[in-house]
């Protein structure tokens, strides 16, 4: 802290909450007011965040507050080294408030209910009342979303985003959707191939606030997974901005196309890689959409793109978040199918000869980053199929990408991805055979297990593991009307083979159990 004058009110930022319009900053008064902001260990270590994530969120903090006080806000940023530093946001809030006296400490409402959750005993820590306002930059509000979801049987996604779209009019003609369809996705979920253009993301080169980050981010957390270099993420709105216009302008109109393909080497193929940016604060969700939606007017981008693109955000981000808050805390302990098997080392150093996950998880430590097919198919399913501990598989994924933050995070992995709410999100599992994976991707051709093979030793994993995960779960999953077929496939099998298929998997299960390599 900078000074002890006092001032009316205190505002927390969180980091975030780095938008100019955050809702704490209303109707504030660049005299009266004070700003603060603080790095804190305990952030950085709740999960033990991938450095890149670290780094991220620390420089595009120290940015934001070097933003702030060129529009005439006096900010008092606390950094991680400073030595009176007590490492959490409750020391920090008591430690400003003592010295500051204000009259009331305003605060936009966190995206985590841990945080919320503490920040609720805050006015008594430090005597002064505490405003927790809305945050106002998703596209429906709480409110909203909890009306929208009254007296509904089922939640789904689809549902919800049909409303998103009326209710802001993107892509709508005459009230009707563009094209006449909700949703282009048939013509989507194409293999790319390796001879097609292959854009990239707009790499940011370190400033000087960046490279001090980075030594405090490598000195301190050098035991976190990840690496810190090459670090070319944008940390400022301009920047971000600029990255976003380069994915309109290149990548775009192959979003659709090749959004569920995976290829060798190819880390980013058409996705836009600004989910970091965006959950920061640094993007506007309905600007982006409305940024497609002109592209697609313009005949820059076809409709299956644009659409797909928008459902991504006005749909499915909006959508678990309204989950998120809706479900929580009791969410974060969900565990349909009971699963308890350990996190596999591999997801921590991505030392394993499968391929797919060879590939998935090595980008992950190598940029905090793998898109959302990966993150779906190959580190979710393969979680699914072993029957890991949703709780395990859902602190990996927060640790370890820059985007992620429990709102977000939370219902994709135990919702979408680990069908660990049992249906609540996804209307059946997320589980494929090698097979699918081969279709969707060139990994296969250069993997240790032959994806052709069934069972034994050297066929791929993913081959037993699905039918034994069919099998394991059937008490939770026989009712699914959409898995009617792969059970009715797996009930017509030989029980020779159904016993070759749980054998080849309770085998691999077992070498994983031993840390063996696999
Ligand atoms: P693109 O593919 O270019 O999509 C555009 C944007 O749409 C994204 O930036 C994102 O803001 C939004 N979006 C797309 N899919 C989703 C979705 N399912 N939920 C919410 N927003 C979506 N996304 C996060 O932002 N943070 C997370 O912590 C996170 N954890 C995930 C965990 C699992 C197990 C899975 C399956 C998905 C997760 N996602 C998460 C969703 C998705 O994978 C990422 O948003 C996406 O990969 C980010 O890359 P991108 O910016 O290139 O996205
Ligand atoms: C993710 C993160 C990290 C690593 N560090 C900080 C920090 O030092 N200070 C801060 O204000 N925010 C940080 N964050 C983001 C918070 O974890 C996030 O604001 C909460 O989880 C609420 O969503
Ligand atoms: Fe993955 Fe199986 Fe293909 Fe290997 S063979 S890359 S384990 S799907």
């Amino acid at each position: 802290m900078t000074t002890k004058t006092g001032c009316r009110h205190l505002i927390l930022i969180l980091g975030d909450q780095l938008t100019p319009a955050i809702s704490s900053l209303l109707g504030a008064d660049r005299e009266r007011d004070r700003v603060m902001m603080v790095e804190v260990q305990e952030e950085t270590t709740y999960v033990r965040h991938h450095k890149k994530k670290i780094a991220f969120v620390l420089s595009a903090m120290r940015h934001f507050a070097r933003e702030l006080r060129e529009d005439g806000w006096q900010v008092d940023y606390v950094k991680l080294d400073d030595d009176a530093n007590t490492g959490s946001f409750r020391g920090e809030v008591a430690r400003a408030c003592a010295a500051l006296a204000p009259e009331t400490l305003i605060v936009t409402e966190p995206g985590e209910w841990r945080v919320r959750a503490d920040i609720s005993s805050w006015q008594e820590l430090t005597g002064v009342p505490v405003e927790l306002r809305e945050d106002t930059r998703f596209i429906i509000s709480g409110a909203g979303f909890r009306a929208w979801a009254a007296d509904r049987k089922q939640l789904r996604m689809e549902h919800f985003y049909r409303e998103m779209r009326l209710k802001t009019d993107l892509l709508m003609e005459n009230g009707k959707p563009a094209g006449g369809k909700w949703n282009y996705d048939a013509d989507n979920r194409k293999p790319a191939r390796t001879d097609l253009f292959m854009p990239q993301p707009a790499r940011c080169s370190p400033d000087e606030i960046t490279r001090e980050v980075l030594d405090l981010v490598g000195a301190r957390f050098g035991d976190h997974v990840g690496t810190l270099e090459p670090f070319w993420f944008a940390v400022t709105r301009r920047d971000a901005e600029a990255a976003f216009d380069l994915f309109l302008k290149e990548a775009l109109a192959g979003f659709g196309t090749y959004q569920d393909a995976m290829l060798t080497g190819e880390k980013f193929l058409y996705h836009s890689v600004i989910s970091a940016y965006l959950n920061a604060g640094l993007l506007d969700p309905l600007d982006l959409c409305r940024k497609v939606e002109a592209a697609y007017e313009k005949g820059n981008a076809p409709l299956n793109a644009a659409e797909g693109y928008i459902r991504q955000i006005l749909g499915w981000r909006e959508y678990v978040r309204g989950i998120y808050w809706l479900k929580m805390p009791d969410y974060a302990g969900s565990n349909a199918f009971g699963a308890s098997r350990s996190l596999p080392g591999f997801y921590w150093t991505g030392e394993t000869g499968m391929r797919c996950l060879a590939e998935a998880v090595g980008q992950t430590i190598e940029e905090a980053y793998a898109h959302h097919i990966q993150r779906l198919m190959i580190t979710g399913n393969f979680a699914l199929l072993a029957g890991v501990d949703p709780h395990e598989v859902h602190e990996w994924y927060l640790a370890v990408y820059a985007d992620a933050y429990e709102w977000v995070e939370l219902p994709n992995t135990i919702g979408m991805s680990q069908f660990a709410d049992g249906g609540l999100l996804a209307s059946k599992p997320y589980v494929s055979s090698g097979n699918y994976i081969n279709k969707m991707s060139d990994y296969c051709g250069d993997c240790s297990y032959d994806v052709r093979l069934k069972t034994g030793k050297a066929a791929c994993p993913f081959n037993a593991l699905y039918w034994a995960f069919l099998e394991r779960n059937r008490d939770v999953l026989k009712g699914n009307p959409r898995l009617g077929q792969p059970y009715a496939t797996w009930n017509r099998m030989a029980p020779e083979k159904q016993a070759e298929y749980l054998e080849s998997a309770a085998n691999f299960l077992e070498r994983l159990d031993r840390n063996e390599s696999v």
